[in-house]
């Protein structure tokens, strides 16, 4: 036994290594119920082999412990709001009391020694009471007695228990059918028998491990004066063999005491921890996985994101095509006037009228200019309005970005990948808002203006300084007819002048022409590009507020892919337990 011991100190040393590394892997991505999970088995592995009897009220746990003893030691058929988790432990003498709310027996009863026996009251009983058998007794069984009374079917929370210890927490589960004295014949006994095993096989998919019991027939047997003595590794004493027999109590003590003996139950123990390791190895690698494939889907997302910014601003470029194209049709328009205004000025009958250069320019400013220029000021107020809305419109559709994420997975709990994810898009998502309320719409405007100011004075030749552009350009083009159709002035006295007229009309309305057409060339392409602009600083603004999402996101990535790899060796080496035990 000494070696035996010894090899399995062995495991349970190693396998509580192995937890603890387990535990700080997880602690570090925080997943507070894993934690509290692995703790309890790293603990488990320590105590003694505990046995649980669960099962609801009144369907004779506490009977049937009695009977396993041959001693009322635990009151019997007692209320439930009386009843109370009681802990039966071997002591040289006998001794009872209470602690953290528990009742503990110590009793000097050597067939106790190495183990627990927890008796439960129902699990149907006070929630306090369910809460601390679900929380504190199941996870530290290393076999739960699940006790069903003959007198009626299972139950569904006895179901949802049940699954609670076998598949949340891979406990060992034996099943005691008790109370079978109250079934008249055997061949009832045996359908009740068969049709409770073929209940819990349907529900739980396992054969299950049932000992029909009777705890009264038990008691009674072991209790009853008359009996003879009974010797076998279950019980030492006098007992009624008839009833014993009938109690089928020989079997449950056989298997309790007997096949449970010393080796079986610290291989029993190592083995449940083990499996309980490896499925919570294995929880804990699929939520790794689940929180790479959040990373990679909201990169995706990022991405797309990132496409679509560039198509939104190239789609604004695209629209603010409407307003230039105005412009440019005013100013056709504007075009086509003076040259006609030209055409009819440079006229040998004019003669007289071109000598009076500021009469010239009026007309030309009320005949042609005056209206254009008025219609241009309001389309490019009109444009900078549109430009200013176009702006705001890209930083919200990226705040708007930040908000779906964050809605699309919210954050539970105080801490871990999904909380800090929440908080960062967050901050970035307020610090956009900022950003977007500092959008000036003067500089903006200013910058879209100015834009336009300069192409107007490097076409034109005029200083503007402060002046409205349309003024700008009424006095700028009234100078230029003064100047193109005043070479005609000095010819005017000569008398060859109606020889000369034709060809001076023609190269004014050609000079003319060729300014205005500069001048729209000039206007739509400095307006386009410093709209361009414009929008790339506001698009620069957006991404750079992405670059903290990306860093955490390759943080996050390197630190799950570190983890998943750490906890892929540690159950390497708790399968390799389970296969050598
Ligand atoms: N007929 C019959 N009654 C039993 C048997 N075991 C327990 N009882 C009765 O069922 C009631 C509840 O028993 P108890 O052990 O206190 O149930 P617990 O609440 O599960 O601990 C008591 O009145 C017992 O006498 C049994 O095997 N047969
Ligand atoms: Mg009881």
């Amino acid at each position: 036994m000494q070696i035996v011991n010894e090899r399995y100190s062995k495991i349970i040393l190693e396998e509580k290594a192995l937890l603890e590394l387990l535990s700080s892997e997880v602690r570090a991505l925080s997943y507070e119920g894993f934690e509290k999970k692995i703790k309890a088995v790293g603990e488990n592995l320590e105590n003694l082999f505990s046995i649980v009897f669960i099962g609801e009220f009144s369907t004779g746990k506490s009977s049937i412990i009695n009977a396993l003893l041959g001693e009322r030691i635990l009151p019997e058929g007692i209320t439930p709001t009386t009843d109370r988790i009681t802990i039966l432990r071997y002591g040289d003498v006998r001794e009872e009391h209470d602690e953290n709310g528990n009742h503990y027996i110590s009793i000097p009863e050597e067939r106790l020694k190495g183990v627990f026996i927890v008796d439960t009251p129902g699990t149907n009983v006070t929630l306090e009471q369910h809460e601390q058998i679900t929380h504190q007794f199941i996870p530290r069984a290393d076999i739960v007695f699940f006790v069903i009374g003959a007198e009626r079917a299972v139950t569904g929370s006895e179901v949802r228990l049940i699954r609670f210890i076998k598949e949340d927490w891979l406990k060992n589960v034996v099943f005691l059918l008790n109370k079978i004295d109250i079934v008249g014949s055997a061949e009832e006994l045996k359908g009740l028998i068969d049709y409770s095993a073929g209940e819990l096989e349907r529900i739980f998919n396992i054969k299950p491990f049932l000992i029909p019991v009777s705890a009264k027939l038990a008691i009674q047997s072991k209790e009853s004066g008359s009996g003879v003595a009974i010797e076998r590794e279950g019980f030492q004493g006098t007992a009624s063999p008839e009833l014993y027999s009938r109690s089928g109590m020989e079997r449950l003590e056989e298997y309790m005491f007997k096949t449970l003996g010393e080796e079986e139950r610290i291989r029993m123990k190592i083995k449940g921890s083990t499996e309980l390791s490896l499925s919570l190895c294995a929880e804990t690698q699929k939520t790794l996985e689940g929180h790479l494939n959040k990373i990679s889907a909201d990169k995706e997302r990022l991405g797309n994101f990132e496409t679509r910014l560039e198509g939104m601003k190239e789609e604004v470029l695209e629209n603010s095509k409407q307003f230039t194209e105005k412009i440019r049709s005013r100013l056709l328009e504007f075009k086509a006037r003076g040259i006609e205004f030209i055409d009819e000025l440079i006229r040998f009958e004019n003669v007289i009228k071109l000598i009076r250069k500021d009469r010239v320019a009026r007309e030309f400013e009320s005949k042609v200019s005056l209206q254009t220029v008025k219609e241009l000021e309001k389309d490019l107020d009109a444009m900078v309005a549109w430009a200013e809305r176009s702006s705001r419109t890209l930083m919200d559709s990226a705040i708007d970005f930040y908000r779906a994420s964050i809605q699309q997975e919210p954050a539970k709990g105080g801490t871990g990948f999904s909380y800090d994810r929440t908080r960062l898009i967050d901050t970035v998502r307020s610090e956009l808002e900022a950003k977007r309320k500092q959008i000036d719409p003067a500089t903006l405007g200013g910058n879209l203006v100015d834009s336009a100011r300069g192409a107007v004075a490097g076409v034109l030749g005029v200083q503007i300084g402060s002046l409205a552009i349309g003024a700008a350009v009424v006095s700028a083009f009234s100078s230029l007819i003064v100047d193109i159709t005043g070479i005609v002035t000095a010819i005017a006295i000569m008398a060859t002048a109606f020889v000369i007229l034709p060809k001076k009309r023609r190269d004014a309305m050609k000079e003319f022409g060729t300014k205005v057409d500069t001048l729209i060339e000039e206007l739509i392409s400095s307006v386009g590009s410093q709209l361009e602009r414009d929008l790339d600083t506001i698009k620069m603004q957006i991404l750079d507020s992405l670059i903290p999402l990306k860093n955490f996101y390759k943080a996050q990535q390197k630190k799950l892919f570190e983890s998943k790899k750490t906890i892929e060796g540690i159950e390497e080496k708790f399968a390799q337990i389970k296969n050598n035990l």
